[in-house]
């Protein structure tokens, strides 16, 4: 320490004094990680301003609204859709007449069979056990009106700051998918939408990758001179929509999510892939590096796999992580946020970041949002990376999942740090409360806004 009065010796006794035996590591790790602030770089949800079709204390909702909460959204939750028709299959209950219900019905079909006929034992049912448990709820309920009127008394605004609080989040980053016509109008009808301290914004834009031509005949619709073919006028007129998004919503960042036969470079039989490749080379990669933004590319999800169950109807497929290995390699001047969805790829990620300072690998994405596997990744990620990643995001959907997605991966987080920090004091390091205070600031805030900034 430059300046320091204290001899070697005395500098050692000190940060002996400060050690914290290997038996007395659990409670000081889960106090550290419990106290941490949090900066959740991907969620789904909203700010009030883009209205609500939630019944509140303020009697204004919006049928269209974006801001989802309350326990009939949380109950509803695509992920639960998907498991009650396990339970109750298409043959009993055929899809169509499900999507005719209104959600008070759906919610209460989803807790008769998944919360009540049978134990709730599910990520994501354990999950609204645990938020409706942390907001003072019995989880014990029979039936959701006992719910219902406590969602029906919060005030949206207020209700953010309560969850904000028991979730201890300071950020809340959205996701803005601007080829979704109901988001990107509420941000042509009202410039100050996304305005609230408590939200980021980012520019979602899965169809240019995913369907280039889809995409330009709707940026023409829009008055941008892009055709079908990526030409140089295009992609000139790509480069200024982005941008004009990226300045409207004050973005933090841009994401996609891929399939899971996303190649760099693309099949060169496949003009689709070929379109994305010309879009992502000469148009999305040079404007997130003018504005050394990152790029966040969210690779894996085969979408519809079943129709029918709409959101709830993506799967998972293994990737090709060789192709992000090239990008990062070809685009030295860009900072790409990669997660991935199958479990297989998780150790090639890690193998990859440790040659590229520009891959941040970050979270345990949508299927991989499980305690056994969050455990498996993030031992594997310390083992490799050291503290140089982003363990997690919540990608919450209903505001009120903040609470329970990152209690259960603060749990996870605080074993799986206890062991590593028990493994290193074995070695005779010393591991302080100034040690862990560090490398927890780090992990769930200080990674995120370093790699924004880099
Ligand atoms: O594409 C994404 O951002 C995914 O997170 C999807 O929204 C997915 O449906 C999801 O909610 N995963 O948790
Ligand atoms: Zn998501």
């Amino acid at each position: 320490m430059v300046g320091s009065t204290l001899t070697k010796e005395q500098t050692t006794n000190m940060k002996r004094s400060t050690a914290i035996p290997a038996d007395q590591l659990k409670p000081v790790v889960a106090q550290i990680v419990a106290h941490q602030k949090i900066y959740d770089l991907h969620t789904h949800l909203y700010t009030p301003r883009f209205g609500t079709p939630v019944a509140n204390s303020t009697g204004k909702t919006d049928p269209t609204g974006l801001m989802l909460w309350g326990v009939e959204e949380l109950v509803t939750y695509h992920y639960l859709v998907a498991e009650v028709y396990r339970v109750v299959p298409a043959s009993k209950l055929p899809y169509e007449e499900f999507w005719k219900w209104p959600k008070s019905r759906q919610a209460d079909h989803i807790w008769k069979y998944l919360f009540v006929e049978n134990t709730p034992v599910s990520e994501a049912c354990r999950g609204v056990l645990t938020t409706l448990g942390k907001l003072g709820l019995d989880p014990n309920e029979k039936h959701l009106d006992a719910y219902r009127d406590y969602f029906a008394r919060q005030n949206p605004s207020q209700y953010i700051d309560k969850v904000m609080e028991l979730s201890n989040v300071h950020t809340i980053t959205m996701t803005n998918p601007v080829f979704d016509d109901n988001e990107r109008d509420r941000w042509l009808a009202d410039k100050t939408v996304g305005s609230d301290p408590r939200f980021k914004a980012v520019l979602r834009i899965d169809p240019l990758l995913r369907n280039f031509p889809q995409a330009a005949a709707k940026l023409a619709d829009w008055g941008y001179q892009v055709h079908g073919d990526p030409s140089a006028q295009s992609i000139d007129e790509v480069k200024r929509f982005l941008n004009q998004w990226l300045d409207r919503q004050d973005a933090i960042y841009m994401a996609v999510s891929l399939p899971p036969d996303f190649r760099y470079p693309a099949n060169q039989t496949d003009t689709l892939a070929l379109a994305g490749q010309t879009i992502l080379e000469k148009a999305i990669l040079p404007v997130c590096a003018e504005r050394k933004m990152p790029f966040a590319m969210m690779i894996g999800s085969n979408l519809r796999t079943q129709p029918e169950l709409r959101d709830a109807g993506d799967t998972s497929g293994i990737s090709d992580v060789a192709s992000v290995a090239r990008l990062c390699r070809d685009f030295p001047g860009n900072k790409f946020l990669v997660t991935m969805l199958a479990r297989e790829n998780q150790h090639e990620l890690c193998v990859t970041a440790r040659k590229f300072g520009n891959l941040m690998p970050f979270g345990c994405w949508w299927f991989l949002n499980n305690p056994s596997l969050i455990t498996e990744i993030t031992q594997m990620r310390f083992e490799l990376l050291g503290t140089s990643f982003i363990p997690q995001h919540s990608d919450a959907r209903i505001l009120d999942q903040l609470v329970y997605k990152w209690d259960h991966s603060r749990k996870v987080l605080v074993n799986v740090l206890t062991d590593m920090y028990t493994r290193i004091a074995e070695t005779g390091r010393l591991i302080t409360r100034e040690d862990i205070v560090h490398d927890v600031e780090k992990l769930l805030n200080g990674n995120f806004q370093a790699f924004l900034a880099q």
